[in-house]
């Protein structure tokens, strides 16, 4: 297994829209065990493989206490989704960066497993939020897109300047 560069805000590859897995396969399932090393490392409760800049409709995630139950979802699809709900989600590609989100409280999505099995599951609260952020990540969004522009400005910035001080920092050392 192997650890995955993850792309960051404001990196325009962020913004590709993925495309059906048209086949699941050995290559893919290498693929799906990359993430998860390059995601329980970080640490992280999920990953979009848009994130690791390979623009296939993919994401893993985690989101039990133990770090002990993976779920992969293979071209996902939300068939139904009720109620709302506000979280302060992260991103991985966002580091440092935590603000509040509003989305959908209860969802049904379609998968294919890591087998290119279809399943269907109910998700709600933070499992619900995870499946809709990653989501997003596939369709080329990240959760700052719903700050206003004012709080999106201040991201970017804040952003730049934890990249300046540890480029400092690292030609200190
Ligand atoms: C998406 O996020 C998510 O800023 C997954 O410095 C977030 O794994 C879904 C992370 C919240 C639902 C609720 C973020 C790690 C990890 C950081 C993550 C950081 C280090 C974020
Ligand atoms: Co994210």
């Amino acid at each position: 297994m192997a650890k995955l560069p993850i792309i960051e805000f404001p990196d325009p590859r962020l913004r590709t829209i993925a495309k059906p897995v048209a086949r699941v396969d050995d290559a893919l399932r290498r693929l799906i065990d990359d993430m998860f090393e390059t995601m329980y490392d970080a640490p992280g409760i999920g990953l979009a493989a848009t994130q690791v800049d390979v623009h296939q409709r993919l994401l893993v995630l985690d989101v039990s206490e133990g770090n002990d139950t993976p779920q992969v979802f293979v071209n996902p699809e939300i068939l139904a989704s009720d109620g709302s709900q506000v979280y302060q989600e992260g991103c991985l590609s966002v580091p440092g960066i935590y603000a509040d989100v509003k989305r959908a409280n209860t969802i049904t999505v379609r998968a294919l497993d890591r087998h290119g099995q279809p399943f269907e599951l109910s998700a709600h609260g933070l499992l619900a939020v995870c499946i809709l952020h990653e989501i997003d990540h596939l369709d080329g969004r990240v959760f700052v897109d719903y700050l206003s522009p004012l709080k999106k400005a201040l991201v970017r910035k804040k952003l730049a300047k934890q990249r300046k001080l540890a480029a400092e920092d690292s030609d200190a050392a």
